[in-house]
């Protein structure tokens, strides 16, 4: 029975020990690891209160306090902890405890992956290690000797550089790493196997030398390349804008296919799931290539952002997540389109983020209460996490918030810090005052902002008025980008507004005309806006404003204005007006890439997001009407620019990647028509990349294409090897928009590579169902709900922390119209009553039938 109660941000208490080191060695079995954990530990406070240390599924073997063993009334072992009573100050202790790597189906701690084995520690699986003081405060240096068979695992890692290695008796050798870094016991990792390494080297730019080194499984070193100029590209990076070196004289990733997230910045030796390590032409599609590349990134700048500096507690998780979120968003930026890169963590923000701070989940960006932790890496605390540093870079200036990072590791490299250390730090560093800003960190929900204008034609003044609304929440310092386009002169005006009140009027002045309004240039603050421009208007920021946020998202709003409209009539004739901004996108003179962002309707996500009590089957028929409308009247250009962007000859620069998102959006629309679905049967035979062949099966599963079963038949035979490849075909089958879908559902359950026990296969079938198949996901009949509900009960008990993440779409039901909200209320009840629940999901399902 797990323990519900509760954690405070309030209640935080420093430990009443502290670890110098730790000597920790893994004589590896697969159901029987014998973990021995010598601590040197020190009492912090001067009184004789007990140790208490955290521990869970182990099976303790013995303790020993300076070499003498305990008696068995010296300590008492719980489900959760290992106390013992003793007015030592300074003394060594020693622990013995095994556990069982192969029964771990739920990944956290040691486990196996395939043939390998590893750890997961952050937030607190290092308790299913060995006993200890599982806070992040708690900073240790760590030597670790790994001891298994050499022939099965001639690879044996763990953190730091390694210091030792010979052969044992019977067959088995040993490896020994210290990591000079005091670390909290979350960045501790274990890595053995037998692997394919691809090695390389890195000067930094002191001159030192890195040797780096990226272990997949046997067969796969092709595909890792891509991964290890990813690697090399963020070194760099982080040295030429934040003059920040790496530390130690070796870097490991290793890729697993079992893994819960996506990847894990342990010091010194990195585990990813393998989705965001290998990529090659024929398997990994251009947005493979963009992650692997910004997670590849996101972990690598984690080394200062989150080890270097760490965090205090898990309440202030976005010290280092909304940071490094930041951080790596910004070298995207750089390596890519700075353009429609900001578009899409605007989308992501917008489609997700959004519903999670409006659901019964929502959380200031630093919580304050958690039950389980596990439920806090969530897009608050991550994406608008980043937002919110985003907002001091803007508010402060590039150079200022430099000094700010500068003096952040000036005052706290080594050290647990708080999210307010950070600010400071910020402030101090810019002499800009964040006081008011801080209430970022303290207040959740999305703030609306409502927009009103005046012009004043006798004074020539345009006035602009702001107010910000967010329930019962204090006003935020909201940085606000606003662009003013004048008819007359053809010159725009920028500005930054800063608005601290709950509402603020600006007075413009020398305007001959009311000019045109650009909000949110960059899209400044993570707010909705509240603000209805007339069509004219909205065109002329589409083709006028500088700003190209503001480009897109003019267009964004026009077309959300027309799909919201069908929703209530779904005889609406769409106006000309409509057609004639999408000729002129496909013939402006923007990148490839940023007219296959502007063609790209909002999605089912960001359109309900709009809408309240949203009847999902209403919006997304409106959405294909309106999507069918535009491909018939534009057919023709589709086609053209089809034609046009279509390459022979495969290449991965920025602009062929671009040219081929607007080729495979120009198709979208085509595969609406029945005459032209022959297109897809085409490109699926030709295509010479997966993101074309993709694209294919994509549309041809969501428009009924006759040829849909032999091109799946054909992609399964030909990937039925290749694990990440195989996922995209069960996330393609959970998307297929028919009725045949819950048998099919059913059928794949069975499938002999389908398994609840791979995270990453379980994502792909009930993760794409329910968030890429809408209309079957929210059928009125409920069984979309009831067979996300029947994996749920699967996967609580093998697997919670995945179980936690795929319930996300079924407690924000208060988005849904009345008759859905009944209907998975009552089925979540019953599912809560029949079920013994993991703490991850009994926290999420007790909050979400609260509210
Ligand atoms: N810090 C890890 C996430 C750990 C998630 C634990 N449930 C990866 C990252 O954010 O880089
Ligand atoms: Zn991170």
């Amino acid at each position: 029975m797990s323990d519900f109660t509760p954690r405070y941000l309030a209640d935080y208490c420093e430990a009443n020990f502290s670890i110098a080191t730790v000597e920790l060695t893994f004589a590896l079995d697969e159901y029987k690891t014998r973990v021995t954990n010598r601590m040197k530990l020190t009492r912090v406070k001067d009184d004789n209160q007990p140790l208490v240390l955290d521990g869970e599924h182990l099976t303790l073997v013995a303790v020993l306090i300076d070499d003498q063993a305990l008696n068995v009334d010296d300590y008492q072992v719980s489900d959760s902890c290992l106390t013992i009573s003793t007015d030592r100050k300074e003394f060594m202790l020693e622990i013995i405890t095994e556990i069982n790597p192969v029964e771990n189906t739920a990944l956290e701690g040691l486990f196996k992956s395939g043939d390998a084995y590893c750890t997961q520690c952050e937030a607190e699986g290092f308790r299913r290690i060995s006993y200890y003081l599982d806070r992040p405060d708690v900073m240790a240096t760590f030597t670790t000797k790994v001891i298994a068979d050499k022939v099965k695992f001639p690879y044996l890692l763990s953190n730091g550089n390694k210091v030792a290695e010979g052969d044992l008796a019977d067959g088995q050798h040993f490896v020994q790493w210290h990591d000079p870094f005091p670390k909290p016991c979350y960045l501790f990792a274990l890595v053995a196997g037998d692997f394919d390494v691809l090695s390389d080297n890195y000067r930094t730019g002191s001159g030192r030398d890195v040797a780096l080194e990226i272990f997949v499984d046997k067969g796969n070193l092709h595909k890792a390349d891509h991964a290890m100029a990813s690697l090399k590209h963020s070194m760099k990076w982080d040295e030429e804008t934040f003059g920040l070196e790496y530390d130690l004289d070796i870097y490991m990733i290793v890729a697993v296919d079992f893994f819960n997230m996506g990847a894990m910045e342990n010091k010194g030796l990195n585990v990813f799931n393998s989705k965001f390590v290998l990529a090659d032409e024929t398997s990994a599609t251009d947005v493979d290539y963009f992650n692997v590349e910004a997670v590849i990134a996101h972990e690598y700048f984690h080394n200062w952002t989150g080890n270097r500096v760490t965090c205090r507690d898990w309440f202030q998780l976005s010290l280092k997540e909304g940071l490094t979120v930041f951080r790596d968003q910004q070298f995207s930026a750089d390596m890519h389109s700075a353009a429609v890169t900001r578009i899409q963590n605007v989308r992501v923000l917008r489609s997700m983020q959004f519903a999670e701070d409006a659901g019964p989940m929502a959380h200031p960006i630093r919580p304050e209460k958690v039950i389980e932790m596990n439920n806090f890496y969530t897009l608050t605390v991550y994406e608008k996490g980043a937002e919110v540093i985003r907002m001091i870079h803007t508010l402060l200036g590039a150079e200022k918030f430099r000094q700010g990072i500068d003096l952040y590791f000036a005052r706290f490299d080594g050290m647990a810090v708080t999210c307010d250390d950070f600010i400071d730090a910020m402030a101090d560093a810019s002499s800009v005052d964040l006081n008011q800003f801080k209430r970022w960190y303290q207040q959740a929900g999305t703030p609306q902002l409502q927009v009103s204008e005046h012009y004043d034609a006798v004074n020539s003044q345009y006035q602009l008025t702001l107010e910000q609304s967010n329930g019962k929440n204090l006003p935020l310092h909201i940085p606000v980008g606003i662009e003013l386009i004048s008819g007359a002169e053809q010159t725009n005006h920028s500005q930054l507004l800063q608005l601290t009140k709950q509402k603020q009027t600006w007075t413009f002045s020398d305007y001959q005309q009311k000019p045109v309004l650009a909000l949110l240039t960059g899209f400044s603050a993570p707010v909705r806006t509240q603000f209805s421009q007339p069509d004219q208007d909205l065109q002329l920021i589409m083709t006028r404003a500088a700003d190209t946020f503001c480009r897109w998202d003019a267009g964004q709003k026009l077309l959300t204005t027309y799909i919201v409209q069908a929703m209530e009539q779904p005889a609406l004739n769409l106006p000309d007006n409509l057609f004639q901004v999408f000729e002129e996108i496909l013939t402006s003179d923007m990148s490839a890439a940023f007219k296959a962002e502007q063609l790209t309707l909002p999605n089912f996500s960001e359109l309900a997001d709009t809408i309240e009590e949203v009847d999902p089957i209403a919006l997304l028929n409106a959405i294909d009407s309106v999507k069918q409308r535009i491909a018939e009247v534009l057919a023709p250009l589709f086609l053209e620019q089809y034609q046009k962007n279509s390459a022979t000859v495969y290449a991965n620069d920025g602009d062929a990647i671009g040219k081929r998102a607007l080729k495979n959006i120009c198709l979208s629309y085509l595969a609406t028509l029945s005459e032209h679905q022959h297109v897809l049967a085409e490109q699926y035979q030709h295509a010479n990349n997966m993101t074309d062949t993709l694209a294919t099966l994509n549309l041809a599963a969501s428009q009924h294409h006759k040829g849909f079963a032999d091109m799946m038949n054909d992609f399964e035979h030909k990937w039925t090897d290749t694990p990440l490849v195989m996922d995209k075909w069960f996330a393609i089958q959970a998307s297929v928009n028919s009725d045949s879908i819950y048998d099919r559902l059913s059928a794949l359950t069975s499938h002999p590579l389908f398994s609840l026990k791979n995270p990453n296969r379980a994502r792909a079938l009930i993760g794409a169902f329910s968030q890429n198949n809408p209309r079957y996901f929210h059928c009125a009949s409920g069984r979309g709900y009831e067979f996300l509900i029947e994996q749920l009960r699967l996967l609580n008990d093998i697997n919670p922390q995945v179980a936690s993440r795929l319930i996300t779409p079924l407690i924000q039901f208060k988005s849904l119209d009345k008759g859905r909200q009944t209907l998975i209320k009552t089925k979540l009840e019953l599912f809560m009553q029949q079920v013994d629940l993991s703490k991850d999901l009994q926290e999420k399902l007790d909050a979400a039938l609260a509210s």
